[in-house]
């Protein structure tokens, strides 16, 4: 008999870490010739997230679109709460309206890949309704071997509050490290982070944009039962291929114009703010490097407050100096295309998991400057796998401290300089792309999963 396409649907969580991964699972398992529904929640957070979902849909029109609505959410009990992980909230609350939303679908879904952020709350609805359920991991896999030990961390502590975390048969994880937000047993981030935690065990499979060459010792220590006994398979699947090209391309004639690999790319990512004071430091640094630069500025956590002009933030004068040899830009990139670029030698990033895949698969090495959340361990693993270095004295979520002008620009010079950190982000980019070919390990890892439905 001829055997049919599964049809999975995809449910993305929150905030462009978040979505890009999915995009980009959704057009590789359509390429794979595996029917997809895109599950969308409007309004998104982001202006940067709408755009991209539209963007995505609209050049790929054979994904489905499958607009979920959400169950009214009063955000009031969590004040100060991040708006990202309010919008997990609200996604979560309303996982049991999805059977409503699958029931119309035809064909059939025959399987959901949900976001790691969801999980807890997912899991038990789509195994209910009889169908198998995936997770997308969307950071490190150091950092899902965190996510794994943790609950079991909390519950045999003996101090109250956090300290280092020693990961069994991965690393120890020292307390400065660890996402603020953990130290904190009340806040929300803590229980959905906890929850979803708990609940791994319980997936038919764990899917990570990731691979071998760069993240050996996390993936055999998940997969060999070393962090968690009885986990599921945790199938590593990246770097996965960026998938477009929407707009922004405005950095890119000045690139052009550049000396092969003579520009540093400085980006923070698309939720990690800097305080005026900071990125002032920065800016000279820069200056101070005598390296070319593309640096993307960005001073709210939400892009849609982005109100403020550059002169305002960095100064005229900052911007008439610097003009001969530095763009810089506020606003969207594209930044793959960046990356990308033969003018780009460097990349001065918070290691977002997604930036620092996206820079691996282009063998970019990057100097780390983690600012929150998961980028810390993100950060360490760009350093053991010879990616980049992490200056770890540099500012953190919270701290008013900075990199004083005078080191960033020392780094930044070392990171264009340094022949021997080239070569290694270079072999290290060769690796990422032998791993997503049809008989890589990331290759055969997509292969398996769609085997499998
Ligand atoms: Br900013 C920016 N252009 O100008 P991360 C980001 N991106 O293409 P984050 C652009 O957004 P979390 C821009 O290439 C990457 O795919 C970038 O994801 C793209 O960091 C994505 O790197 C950003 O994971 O998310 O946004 O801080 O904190 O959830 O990891």
């Amino acid at each position: 008999p001829r055997r049919v396409a599964p049809h999975i649907a995809l449910l993305p969580s929150a905030g462009m870490g978040h979505l890009a991964p999915f995009c980009r699972l959704a057009v590789a398992l359509s390429d794979s010739g595996c029917d997809v529904s895109f599950i969308t929640i409007q309004p998104t957070v982001s202006s940067a997230e709408s755009r991209h979902v539209a963007t995505l849909l609209a050049a790929f029109p054979r994904l489905r679109p499958l607009d979920f609505r959400l169950a009214d959410f009063d955000p009031s009990a969590f004040a100060s709460t991040d708006p990202f992980f309010l919008r997990f909230e609200a996604i979560r609350r309303s996982a049991h309206l999805l059977p409503t939303l699958l029931a119309a679908t035809s064909p059939p879904v025959s399987a959901l890949v949900v976001d790691i952020s969801l999980a807890s709350e997912f899991l038990p609805v789509v195994t209910g309704v009889g169908l198998p359920c995936y997770l997308l991991f969307t950071a490190s896999a150091a950092m899902l071997s965190l996510c794994a030990h943790f609950p079991a961390y909390i519950a045999n502590r003996t101090t109250a509050g956090v300290g280092d975390v020693d990961i069994p048969g991965l690393w120890t994880v020292p307390k400065a490290s660890i996402p603020l937000p953990l130290y904190d047993p009340n806040n929300l981030f803590t229980t959905q982070f906890v929850e979803n935690g708990r609940i791994l065990q319980k997936a038919d499979g764990i899917l990570i944009n990731t691979f071998y060459a760069l993240e050996q010792e996390a993936l055999d220590a998940l997969n060999r039962g070393k962090v968690v006994p009885g986990l599921p398979p945790v199938v590593a699947m990246g770097p996965l291929k960026p998938v477009m090209g929407c707009e922004g391309g405005s950095a890119l004639p000045w690139l052009d114009a550049q000396p092969a690999r003579s520009v540093v790319y400085v980006s923070f990512g698309s939720r990690t703010a800097m305080s005026v004071d900071q990125m002032k430091e920065l800016g000279s640094g820069l200056e101070r490097s005598g390296c070319r630069f593309l640096w993307v500025v960005k001073s709210k956590v939400v892009d849609r407050e982005e109100e403020v002009e550059l002169e305002e933030l960095l100064g005229e004068e900052y911007l008439e100096r610097v003009k001969e040899r530095g763009l810089v830009v506020k606003g969207w990139v594209e930044q793959e295309e960046i990356l990308r670029h033969r003018a780009v030698g460097g990349f001065v990033s918070h290691c977002g998991w997604n930036s620092v895949t996206e820079a691996a698969l282009h063998g970019v090495p990057i100097l780390a400057w983690p600012r929150m959340g998961d980028q810390r361990v993100n950060a360490e693993v760009v350093a053991r796998g010879g990616l980049g270095i992490w200056v770890k004295g540099w500012s953190w979520e919270g701290e008013e401290k900075v990199g004083s002008a005078e080191d960033i620009g020392e780094r930044v010079r070392e990171l264009m300089e340094d022949e021997g950190l080239r070569a290694s982000a270079a072999r290290l980019g060769m690796e990422a792309v032998k791993a997503v070919a049809v008989d890589g390990s990331s290759g055969q890892g997509l292969a398996q999963f769609i085997g499998k439905l």
